[in-house]
C-alpha cells in the first residue's frame, strides 16, 4: 500500500478517524505538559536571575501524511498501534534558546522532573551530524492524566539555539524541496556555514557570560563550561533516567 492509499484508507474509514483523533488528543495533551513546564522553569529564570534562557518554543503533532511516509520508510505495519509503538517524534516540541549553556541547564531540569522520564538522548551538539547538523534531542515520556487511567505519552523535544535553528531550517529546506538539486558544492557551503555558526554560539556564550559576571548577576547555579558543559552526559541510545539524572 502506498502513502497516498494509506492516507485514502484513513480519511475514509470512520473507526481509523476515531482512533487517530484519540491519538492526536493525547499526544497533543503531553506537547501542552510539556510546554507549561518549560514557561514555567523560563518564568522563573526571569524572576530569579533576570535571564531567559528560552527564546521561542515551536511544537506540532507528526501528520498522518508524515505518520505514514515514515512507517512505510521503516519497513514498519501502517497502523495507528504502530505509529504508538514505533514512533517517538508524533509529539515534537522545539525550544529555542540565546545561548549553549541554556540548552545543557532546560535539559537538566527537565530530566529532573520526577513526573518525566527520559527515554533516549541524542546529543548532536558534542557529535554533530556529518552534514553540520547541531541539536540537543532528548525524548521524554510524559505522564496523561485521562478519566480513566494515565498514560504514558513520547515526546520529541529539540533544544538547540537560534544560529542551530537557522541553520537547520535553510538545510531543511535544501533535503525536502525535490525541486533544488541538493548539490555537493551547496552541502560543502552548508557545511562551513554550521562551522561558522557553532563557532559563533560558543564566542556569544563567552561574552555573555563575562558580560553577566561584569554585571555582577545573580548566579544561577548553573557552572557549564566551554560550549559543551560535562553536565550532559556524552550522547547515547541508552533507555531510562539515569543518563541525565546522576
Ligand atoms: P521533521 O519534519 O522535522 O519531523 P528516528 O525519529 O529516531 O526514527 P532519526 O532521524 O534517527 O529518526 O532521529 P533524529 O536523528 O533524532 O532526528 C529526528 C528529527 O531531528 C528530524 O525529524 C528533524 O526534525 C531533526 N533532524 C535530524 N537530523 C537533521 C538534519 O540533518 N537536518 C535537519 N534540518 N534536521 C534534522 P524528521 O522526522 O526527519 O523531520
Amino acid at each position: 500500500m502506498n502513502t497516498e492509499t494509506a492516507i485514502m484508507k484513513i480519511t475514509g474509514d470512520a473507526e481509523i478517524q476515531r482512533q487517530f483523533l484519540e491519538m492526536s488528543h493525547l499526544y497533543d495533551a503531553a506537547i501542552r505538559e510539556v510546554r507549561t513546564k518549560l514557561e514555567i522553569l523560563d518564568r522563573e529564570f526571569s524572576i530569579l536571575y533576570a535571564s531567559n534562557p528560552i527564546h521561542h518554543i515551536d511544537s506540532r503533532l507528526k501528520s498522518p501524511r508524515s505518520i505514514i511516509g515514515k512507517l512505510e520508510r521503516k519497513g514498519l505495519p501502517v497502523t495507528i498501534e504502530s505509529a504508538e509503538a514505533n514512533l517517538q517524534d508524533i509529539a515534537g516540541v522545539r525550544i529555542v534558546c540565546n545561548y549553549i549553556d541554556d540548552i545543557y541547564r532546560l535539559a537538566e531540569l527537565l530530566v529532573r522532573q520526577q513526573d518525566l522520564e527520559l527515554v533516549v538522548q541524542k546529543d548532536y551538539i558534542r557529535n554533530p551530524k556529518p552534514n553540520g547538523y547541531r541539536s540537543l534531542h532528548l525524548v521524554l515520556r510524559v505522564p496523561v492524566y485521562l478519566s480513566s487511567h494515565t498514560e504514558l505519552v513520547p515526546v520529541e523535544v529539540q533544544i538547540r539555539t537560534i544560529a542551530m535553528d537557522f541553520w537547520a531550517s535553510l538545510e531543511h529546506q535544501l533535503r525536502y524541496k525535490s525541486d533544488v538539486e541538493a548539490t555537493a558544492a551547496l552541502k560543502g557551503r552548508l557545511k562551513r556555514c554550521a562551522e561558522q555558526s557553532a563557532a559563533l554560539d560558543v564566542e556569544m556564550q563567552s561574552i555573555y557570560r563575562e558580560v553577566r559576571r561584569l554585571a555582577g548577576c545573580r548566579d544561577d547555579g548553573y557552572d557549564g563550561d566551554d560550549s559543551c558543559p560535562e553536565r550532559v552526559p556524552q550522547a547515547d541510545y541508552r533507555s531510562g533516567a539515569e543518563a541525565l539524572r546522576q
